[in-house]
């Protein structure tokens, strides 16, 4: 049995490289979640005017890698103090947002966020926000896979 996560942290293509890296993560997917329209194009996304956010589907095996190693993967790739952006990427669109699946995920998701806030390890309050799944609208194909397909890297 598998199960999913989704998160925002910027630019998809690469936050969806780090989660293909891990051990556990068995597909990822790039798409849009928590905005008005449906079946959003990525222009329209870009234009900051639908409300979503770019985000990942991660499926992952709960008995390799559990949710919380997930979580804390994603606020370790990602700096989730910066408020719609991620350093030269710039627009709702962009926002740090873990979007949950169940009750589970959102308390743990929750738990962590607040260790993190607390430990002291940012220097300013983490911006991100904890909502629970919308509808997964995937991107277009050629933003799947992005960086592995062309090579380079995102601009952070
Ligand atoms: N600044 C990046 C954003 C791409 S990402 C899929 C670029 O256009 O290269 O939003």
């Amino acid at each position: 049995m598998t199960e999913k996560a989704t998160f925002g942290a910027g630019c998809f293509w690469g936050v969806e490289a780090r989660f293909r890296e891990l051990d556990g993560v068995e597909d990822a997917a790039v798409g849009y979640m928590g905005g008005t329209l449906d079946s959003p194009t990525y222009e329209q996304v870009c234009r900051d005017e639908t409300g979503h956010a770019e985000v990942v589907e991660v499926v992952f095996d709960p008995e390799r890698i559990d949710y919380e190693q997930l979580v804390r993967e994603f606020f370790s790739l990602h700096d989730p103090t910066q408020v719609n952006r991620q350093g030269p990427d710039v627009g709702d669109q962009y926002r740090s947002v873990i979007f949950t699946h169940d009750d589970r995920q959102h308390q743990v998701a929750e738990r962590i966020r607040n260790e993190l806030d607390e430990s002291g390890r940012f220097d300013r309050p983490i911006a991100t926000a904890i909502e629970p799944a919308a509808t997964f609208w995937r991107a277009e194909e050629y933003h799947q896979q992005y960086l592995a397909r062309r090579g380079g890297s995102c601009a952070i």
